[in-house]
């Protein structure tokens, strides 16, 4: 650490690692992988068959800091899996909760700290952003997002999902693992919203956080791998298990909510 300014050199985590499952981010990774060294040590970037050249660019960031790995992917496997392998990675070497980031420079680094605390005051809980968005958030998405999360916390018997596709979270290792290996699915943009109602399922609270988000203009770096068609398609079919695994758990969950 003796290379880094000591305003990136806070002290090393054993229980909280920040993952960063990235793939094709552009530049912005660079500002997004500093601005959360600034505040966390360990960061593990997740690099998820990218070809944009970030591979290079992160490993030469990290040749110079100890605080900071990552973790290559040959193939791109979606982000649910690189957070898969991030945290399977994470439990081998003890550590129990991972904050996970997009890799776009959209989540404010500067709460990871406040996230961070929320979770080690509430170790059994899941910490969720809610998004507090700019006037430059695209109507479309935000209304997206309205619908998911109407589904969510139906699913989920209003349990008290603050939001269901917002990334930036600090997530139980092994409960979230355990769920993930149960099933093929939660591997691509379906983690988010899944992985808040299955937890729910598991018995994991959500304690809910706001924290901004950014759309970035493509002109200032901005990338999104969101396709409307596909992604939408994807989430409907998710939303559509989720709300069958909902039915059969409904005697439980109700049971659970009036306890
Ligand atoms: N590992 C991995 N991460 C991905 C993939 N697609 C998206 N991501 C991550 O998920 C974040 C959100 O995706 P993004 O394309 O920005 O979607 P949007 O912010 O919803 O428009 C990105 O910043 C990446 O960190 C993928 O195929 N693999
Ligand atoms: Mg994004």
């Amino acid at each position: 650490m003796a290379d880094l300014p000591s305003h990136l050199s806070p002290r090393a985590s054993t229980t909280h690692v920040v993952l960063i499952p990235s793939y094709n981010p552009g530049r912005k990774v660079l500002d997004t992988v500093s601005a959360a060294r600034a505040q966390w040590t360990p960061v593990w970037v997740v690099v998820d068959g990218s070809t944009d050249g970030s591979t290079d660019w992160l490993r030469e960031m990290a040749a110079s800091d100890p605080g900071l790995r990552v973790i290559v992917q040959t193939q791109n496997q979606g982000k649910g899996a690189a957070v898969l392998a991030g945290i399977e990675q994470a439990a081998r070497e003890g550590f129990t909760h991972a904050l996970t980031m997009d890799s776009d420079g959209q989540h404010p680094a500067e709460l990871i700290p406040d996230f961070m605390r929320a979770s080690q005051a509430v170790p059994e809980g899941m910490v969720l952003g809610v998004p507090v968005f700019g006037a430059e958030a695209p109507r479309l998405r935000v209304w997206g997002r309205k619908i998911s999360n109407g589904w969510a916390n139906l699913e989920t018997l209003g349990m008290g999902v603050g939001d269901s596709l917002y990334g930036f979270r600090v997530y139980p290792i092994t409960p979230l693992a355990q769920v993930m290996r149960n099933q093929r699915f939660m591997r691509r943009f379906d983690f988010d919203p899944e992985a808040a109602v299955r937890l729910c399922w598991a018995g994991v609270r959500p304690v809910n956080l706001p924290a901004p988000v950014r759309y970035f203009t493509p002109e200032e770096g901005g990338v999104s791998h969101f396709k409307y068609l596909r992604d939408n398609t994807l989430l409907t079919w998710m939303h559509t298990r989720l709300f069958l695994g909902f039915l059969w758990r409904l005697p439980w969950l109700v049971f659970k909510r009036l306890s």
